[in-house]
């Protein structure tokens, strides 16, 4: 392992000898992720080098404020999805990781046989699973990865532009929740350097509002909107899928985005096999967003709904309909997405029914 000082110096010593650099933070990036990979991109141009930053997830479902984050700055930075990263990749690149040590975490776990040289920022701590390097620097003591990454672009003295500073504070600030945990002189030396850098502390509270209030929007809608149905089969274990769908003001307005995360998060309890989220996307047009494990094709399901997309994830629109006429058409179709479509179709049973008071927002 090496010191930061080691560690500061050999990322020089890599990104002057390597063609290209690819960064990557872990899957579904948060302030922290994106912040300190942004200034690493900075960092990397700084030395006149091409930089290239891995980002493979649909923007649609990433958190508000990165995704605000990423539309707004995507021209100023060359953000690439792994099949990009595929064709760019050669023996001459080094792939960087940031806030992220572990294989598992990133989208291009499986294409690393090209990457002579990983070097990794990081302050979470390590295990079995963190990717063999010894170009690392990673820290559990320091409050994030952009605190790192603003230490290296302080201590180069490389110039950072008022935006990057917003980026790497509101990273800093994620992890530090406020400067509540995790924080030290040297956490506030750095913060204290960003706003001298121009960093502004309402656009960052802002970006955390932003977050809040999709949380507590999609939260709400899962809550007061989820039933489980079991399907069963004869022979297999039973099929749970979710239906989510705002009961108590079926005709309230979402933004799509709303409805993937919705469809997502249910996907996450253990059990559910498919998750649908449903709902307006404007006053005659529903947005079904549909994500299934392995047991359910709701690619298939769609299709039968002039959707699409794949085993795992697919959506569609349907225009001019009753929400819950929706509903009961997809629950039909279900059996269709099924391992086995076989006459071997019971009743869904409702297995659970939740309904707890709605906040005061929507
Ligand atoms: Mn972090």
């Amino acid at each position: 392992m090496m010191n930061y000082k080691e560690f500061k110096n050999k990322l020089e010593e890599e990104i002057k000898i390597a063609k290209q650099v690819f960064i990557i933070g872990h899957n579904f990036p948060d302030f922290d992720s994106l912040g300190s990979a942004l200034g690493l991109y900075h960092l990397v141009k700084s030395f006149e080098k091409k930089a290239y930053i891995i980002i493979d997830d649909d923007f649609t479902t990433l958190e508000p404020g990165v995704k605000k984050i990423l539309d707004e700055n995507k021209s100023h930075y060359k953000i690439i999805k792994n099949e990009d990263y595929e064709k760019l990749v050669n023996k001459h690149s080094l792939l960087v990781l940031t806030d992220v040590n572990k294989k598992s975490m990133i989208s291009i776990e499986n294409n690393l046989e090209k990457i002579k040289k990983i070097m990794i920022i990081d302050h979470h701590s390590e295990n079995e699973l963190t990717l063999e390097t010894d170009k690392k620097f990673i820290s559990t003591d320091v409050s994030s990865a952009s605190e790192i990454v603003s230490r290296i672009l302080l201590d180069f003295k490389i110039k950072i532009p008022t935006d990057l500073a917003n980026f790497l504070l509101a990273g800093i600030n994620l992890d530090t929740r406020r400067f509540k945990q995790n924080t030290n002189s040297q956490t506030l030396d750095i913060a204290r350097k960003l706003l001298a850098k121009g960093a502004d502390i309402d656009y960052v509270n802002n970006l955390f509002l932003e977050e809040f209030e999709s949380y507590a929007r999609i939260s709400n809608l899962i809550i007061n909107g989820t039933i489980i149905q079991k399907y069963s089969e004869n022979s297999l274990a039973p099929i749970n899928v979710s239906f989510t769908i705002n009961r108590n003001m079926p005709k309230t307005i979402y933004k799509m985005e709303d409805y993937a995360k919705a469809a997502d998060r249910m996907l996450e309890f253990r059990g559910i096999d498919a998750a649908f989220a449903l709902g307006y996307i404007n006053e005659n047009t529903i947005h079904i967003s549909a994500r299934s494990g392995k047991k359910v094709n709701v690619g298939r399901i769609m299709s039968q709904m002039d959707g699409g997309g794949n085993n795992q994830s697919a959506g569609g629109k349907i225009y001019n309909q009753d929400i819950f006429e929706v509903e009961n058409l997809l629950k039909k179709q279900i059996i269709f997405g099924l391992p086995d479509d076989e006459d071997v179709y019971e009743e869904p049973k409702v297995i659970k029914v939740k309904q707890i008071p709605r906040l005061k927002k929507h």
